[in-house]
């Protein structure tokens, strides 16, 4: 059961409910997604994009302000992007492995930088034909909205 859940994870961090929405607003949902991190609109995500986008996706879910995300900021961050929408048990699990996923070097402290990094390797999965930049339709096709 561990892949499943690993790539509806994926699918929620990266784009919000995607699953949920369904195929049409989920096409909607990347496509917004994509805008708002091709800063400088030439129709492609660079790695410095995708790390700007992630300092910005940080302040916005930092409610506190305290430079960390922590487990609560991330519940509602997980609950905001449509995890509200599964069943409490599965809750838990998504918000769990979200905050786990963030926290890539283990000290339960969430700070930009893990962000960031996590944001770049989910870029880097969805290039792929591996030039260092991601457009639109790599993103559609790293959600299964339609290969090339
Ligand atoms: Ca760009
Ligand atoms: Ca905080
Ligand atoms: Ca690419």
């Amino acid at each position: 059961m561990k892949g499943p859940y690993v790539a509806a994870l994926a699918l929620l961090l990266l784009s919000g409910a995607v699953h949920a929405q369904g195929n049409a607003r989920g096409a909607a949902h990347v496509a917004k997604m994509f805008r708002e991190s091709d800063t400088n609109r030439d129709g492609v995500i660079t790695q410095a994009e995708a790390r700007a986008a992630a300092a910005r996706e940080f302040r916005t879910h930092d409610l506190d302000g305290d430079g960390l995300l922590s487990h609560a900021e991330i519940r509602k961050m997980q609950l905001d992007a449509g995890a509200s929408q599964l069943p409490r048990a599965l809750q838990t699990t998504v918000i769990d492995a979200a905050f786990a996923y963030f926290d890539v070097d283990g000290d339960r402290r969430i700070t930009p930088a893990n962000v960031q990094h996590t944001q770049v390797q989910l870029l880097l999965q969805a290039d792929f034909d591996q030039d260092g930049q991601v457009t639109l339709q790599e993103a559609r096709q790293l959600h299964g909205l339609g290969g090339p």
